[in-house]
């Protein structure tokens, strides 16, 4: 995401520069593995790799798939990542969270709900099958990637915990903790990080709780052990390490909305129609292209979701 810069030119700069300036860090990369210049950067690369998350077991295809050869590289995806609590740049994430230590991890659940309670992570995640979904990742800055998540539909949990009547929306926030999450000192947000859902969209077939990705265990940058994932909505409302779900009557607030409602909405779908008050939403670049392709109406999922905003005026209710 982007803080509010007043000069369209600078907004215009620290959207592209970090983009490009990590593009040729990965060309670069590339370049020397298949060369002498190998040497230097090989063994430091496989030493990492060898330390990557540990595999899942038990995983199901769904019917979310992508050709393999579209996906995102995996050392992109965890790379390149927006986790304000550990940095605002794209490269600090996967840098300022290796330390951080998810588990044990509980998630309160409360509200409107038949059985509130704290949950241990694996008692709310192993009573349902595991599933990897390959979706399309837009984030509101108009890059995007392809990810092969893992994870349990939020619809099975939902239905688990028994929300009343009079549950309209979903809440959900991260954990709010600055010894472990150390940029949470600084105000570059009002912290925890807070999101939610109405009802319908919760319970959406598609909307994912996340706890892996390349069949792996979630990596801390990517939100570990347990983040949201809405693939027709922009990436922000994808919040990470949740450690709170809530059942609501009214609206929640939600932390990009707090800090600029003008510019992100609470529905945050993907719409190339309406544009961002500072860029337009017509086009993204995927990261690893060079040439930017056409975003897609409820970033192509628009035959499982449209229904749920028919009647509402999409450029109102961005
Ligand atoms: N708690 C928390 N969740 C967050 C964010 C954040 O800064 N803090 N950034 C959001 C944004 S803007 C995006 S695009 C996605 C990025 O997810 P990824 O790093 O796994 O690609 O996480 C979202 N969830
Ligand atoms: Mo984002």
């Amino acid at each position: 995401m982007l803080i509010k810069i007043t000069k369209p030119s600078d907004a215009k700069t620290s959207e592209i520069t970090p983009q490009s300036l990590f593009k040729d860090r990965r060309r670069f990369i590339k370049a020397a593995a298949a060369t002498g210049a190998g040497l230097a950067v090989g063994p430091f690369l496989m030493a990492q790799e060898a330390e990557a998350g540990a595999k899942l077991l038990g995983i199901q295809k769904s019917k979310w798939q992508l050709p393999e050869k579209e996906w995102t590289p995996k050392e992109d995806v965890t790379e390149y990542n927006n986790f304000y609590e550990f940095g605002t740049s794209k490269e600090s994430p996967e840098r300022n969270a290796k330390k951080f230590k998810p588990k044990p991890w509980t998630v309160k659940v409360e509200g409107e709900v038949d059985k509130p309670g704290d949950y241990d992570f694996e008692d709310l995640v192993r009573p349902h099958q595991l599933e990897e979904r390959v979706y399309r990742h837009r984030c509101v800055e108009a890059w995007s990637m392809v990810v092969p998540w893992v994870g349990i539909p939020l619809a099975d949990v939902i239905k688990r915990m028994g929300p009343t009547s009079k549950a309209k929306y979903v809440a959900f926030e991260t954990l709010f903790d600055p010894e472990r999450m150390p940029f949470q000192t600084s105000s570059s947000l009002d912290w925890p990080y807070v999101e939610g859902l109405r009802m319908d969209e919760a319970m959406n077939p598609l909307t994912l709780l996340v706890t892996g990705l390349y069949g792996e265990e979630l990596p801390n940058q990517n939100g570990a052990p347990i983040r949201l994932v809405t693939p027709w909505k922009y990436g922000f409302k994808g919040i990470k390490s949740i450690v709170k779900i809530s059942f609501t009557e009214k609206q929640p607030s939600t932390t990009w909305n707090k800090m600029q409602p003008g510019e992100y909405g609470f529905y945050a779908n993907v719409n190339p129609e309406v544009d961002h008050p500072r860029w337009s939403q017509a086009k993204e670049r995927r990261i690893g292209d060079f040439l930017k392709s056409k975003t897609l109406m409820f970033n192509g999922y628009a035959d499982e979701v449209a229904s749920l905003y028919s009647g509402m005026d999409l450029a109102e209710n961005f």
